[in-house]
């Protein structure tokens, strides 16, 4: 059976999410980050970059989180998780979801995890007070895509973008990120992801609340 490592609330909410919709069967591992859990030899031997999400599979463990949505979205195709159409559909998706891991994301490390960056508290508090206004700018870009009136981020189809937006959405109500207000259409999206059947699983999963 597959294993999956998580965190509550961390990244690797969006592919628990992901595998739940899938109907995969697995078992869940909860780390917690704060009594350092990712770092302990036991977790590092099955990702050696101690972190989450890590998924152990028959073939082998895949880490990052676009990885294991893909996967997920290509592994179960009766679950209907990516866009209807070819491989480029495919990609475009893969390019939103990679816009969230690697400029969304880090722009939310730079105020949870400020320390990997600087050193003094002032360098540390000047990232941090930039963060609000970097993230306002990033998810214009997320509100220009829903925009056109669509429920899920590539159309009508819901797709493992959607768990995975969910994540960033969620964080924008944690201190210091600078809310959701001037991000309806987040907000919007956000609120239908809370309605579904496995999102509801998943969060009493991990023992965390809608927002
Ligand atoms: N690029 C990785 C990032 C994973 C990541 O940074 N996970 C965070 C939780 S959101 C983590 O495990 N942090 C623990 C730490 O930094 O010690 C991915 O998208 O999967």
């Amino acid at each position: 059976m597959l294993k999956y490592f998580y965190a509550p609330n961390a990244c690797s909410l969006g592919p628990h999410i992901a595998l739940a919709e899938a109907g995969a069967a697995f078992e869940a591992v909860r780390l917690d980050l704060k009594a350092g859990d990712q770092r302990k030899p036991e977790y590092l031997a099955v990702n050696p970059k101690g972190r989450v999400p890590a998924l152990v599979t028959q073939q082998g463990t895949l880490t990052e989180c676009v990885v294991i949505l893909g996967w997920v979205a290509q592994t179960y195709p009766d679950a209907h998780l990516k866009p209807d159409g070819d491989f480029f559909a495919f990609s475009e998706m893969q390019t939103f979801n990679l816009y969230l891991a690697t400029t969304v994301h880090i722009a939310f490390a730079h105020l949870f995890r400020a320390e990997r960056w600087a050193d003094s508290e002032a360098a540390k508090a000047e990232m941090r007070a930039k963060v609000p206004s970097v993230l306002a700018q990033l998810f214009k870009l997320i509100e220009d895509r829903l925009s056109d009136g669509r429920s899920w981020v590539c159309g009508d189809r819901y797709t493992v973008a959607d768990p995975y937006l969910y994540v960033f959405a969620r964080w924008l109500e944690r201190d210091g990120a600078g809310g959701s207000a001037a991000m309806p259409l987040t907000r919007a999206h956000r609120a239908r992801m809370q309605e579904r059947p496995a999102v509801k699983k998943i969060l009493a999963a991990e023992g965390i609340a809608p927002v």
